[in-house]
């Protein structure tokens, strides 16, 4: 099974199908970061058809779902070592804001760096990231994921919510997504903006380091 199998097949949303094309893939040798790479192209591609009226939400949806179940079979070859011994990472997509595949990614590639994750999952509102982090010992990080440029304000209110904190000084905060960029994350006062999940597990280590 090819690695171009993979792609065509979260492109046409074949969920049941993405997983053993993965499995078959990686049996016969393919690099499992090539495999989510290609994965994550697929979805641009979607992004595309979608943006061009080629396709409709429904679309996009069973392409995610596709996704997903090929990053559950990538996931014991992509993460290892998830200790917690680094401290815990409180984890979100901001109010308004459904998108979960990348937020997911970097999750996945933080625990694997070695912090424990506290998962708020999607629509997370700011109250929610405040009281997580505020109330959950051992909090290192808040780290906050944005898809559209429509919630990009929920993000600005979500950091200026933390970064009013009486315990701010504990934490970092982490900010990214496709329409972020290191320009806003400094305007809206976030400690680090990083453009995919692998840098984002990198610069977590160098955070608390
Ligand atoms: Co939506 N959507 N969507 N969508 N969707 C985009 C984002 C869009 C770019 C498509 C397009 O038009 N080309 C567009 C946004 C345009 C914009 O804002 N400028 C868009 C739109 C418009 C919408 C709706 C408004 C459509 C509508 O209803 N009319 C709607 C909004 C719903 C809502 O959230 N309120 C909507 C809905 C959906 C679905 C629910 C159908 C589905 C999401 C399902 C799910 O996530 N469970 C969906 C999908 C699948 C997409 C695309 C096609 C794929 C997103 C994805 O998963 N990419 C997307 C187009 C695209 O991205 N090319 C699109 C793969 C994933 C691995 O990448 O999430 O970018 P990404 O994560 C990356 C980096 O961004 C980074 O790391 C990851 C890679 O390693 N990253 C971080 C992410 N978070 C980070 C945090 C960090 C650091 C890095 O630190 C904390």
């Amino acid at each position: 099974m090819s690695i171009e199998t993979v792609n065509d097949l979260v492109i046409r949303g074949k969920a049941k199908l993405v997983p053993a094309a993965v499995q078959e893939a990686l049996d016969e040798g393919c690099d499992a970061t090539a495999l989510l790479d290609t994965m994550i192209a697929a979805m641009d591609v979607v992004g595309e058809n979608f943006k061009n009226g080629d396709i409709f939400v429904p679309e996009m949806l069973i392409s995610a779902k596709a996704m997903k179940k090929g990053v559950e079979v990538l996931k014991p070859h992509l993460s290892s070592g998830a200790t917690g011994a680094l401290g815990k990472v409180v984890i979100g997509t901001v109010a308004g804001d459904l998108h979960d595949i990348g937020k997911n990614l970097v999750a996945m590639m933080i625990e694997s760096a070695g912090f424990e994750i506290i998962d708020l999952g999607v629509d997370v509102p700011v109250e929610k990231f405040v009281a997580a982090a505020g109330e959950n010992e051992n909090v290192k990080i808040v780290a906050v994921s944005a898809l559209l440029t429509t919630t990009m304000p929920a993000m600005q209110a979500t950091v200026a919510a933390i970064n009013a904190a009486p315990w701010r000084g504990n934490v970092k905060v982490m900010v990214g997504g496709a329409p972020i960029t290191q320009e806003f994350a400094d305007k809206i006062g976030a400690d680090a903006y990083t453009p995919d999940a692998a840098s984002a597990a990198k610069r977590a280590k160098e955070l608390v380091a």
